[in-house]
């Protein structure tokens, strides 16, 4: 079985303003900047021949590459035990695109759908019980105006997801370009 969800991976200058966030706050854990990422769908663990489909699928998406700026931090789960810190993502239609016709690849691969509304987002960090709302406020209002980029996204990837004491730790099992002319794009 592998463990495996489809996103954008994120360039160093983005990576490196992300880190920048970083500290400050008791009870968080921190991503580290090589597990920065933007989910397009979350697969979960499946067996090698479904793999094997989900890429073949995903190999045929054609989408157009775009370009992507980071925008704001917010949270998931205020008040809840799982809480998640995160830079949100100026609204960009071939995004959403791109993550409809990833989603209809690994249904076509034989997947349920999704049924989660789809919320780009960039996660930073998750936060124990014993982080302070109050802190959490106050870092989202210092740092109310982030932004990084504009960056170009020219490929989207296909992650394994190792599940660690530490953490996950995130490999690029495949990628596949954005942009790109393809025999499918061409006018009948
Ligand atoms: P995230 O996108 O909010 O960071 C790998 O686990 C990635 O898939 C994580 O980045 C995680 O959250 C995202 N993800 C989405 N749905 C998930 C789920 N049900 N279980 C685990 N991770 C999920």
């Amino acid at each position: 079985m592998i463990r495996l969800f489809v996103g954008l991976e994120m360039p160093e200058a983005v990576r490196d303003a992300l880190s920048r966030l970083s500290g400050g706050l008791p009870g968080a854990r921190w991503a580290p900047p090589e597990n920065y990422h933007l989910t397009l769908r979350f697969i979960g663990e499946v067996d090698e021949g479904v793999a094997q489909d989900i890429d073949q699928a995903l190999d045929l998406v054609a989408a157009p590459a775009f370009t992507l700026t980071l925008d704001g931090l917010g949270q998931f789960g205020r008040g809840e035990r799982s809480r998640v810190l995160w830079a949100g993502v100026r609204p960009e239609p071939a995004l959403d695109h791109l993550q409809a016709k990833v989603e209809s690849a690994v249904v076509r691969a034989g997947l349920p759908a999704e049924t989660r509304k789809f919320s780009p987002h960039v996660t930073l960090a998750t936060l124990g019980r014993e982080t302070s709302a109050a802190r959490v406020g106050r870092l989202m209002e210092d740092h109310g105006l982030f932004q990084a980029g504009p960056f170009a996204v020219d490929r989207f990837v296909l992650y394994e997801s190792v599940l660690g004491r530490q953490g996950s730790t995130y490999h690029v099992v495949r990628d596949y370009p954005l942009g790109g002319w393809r025999a499918e794009d061409a006018a009948p």
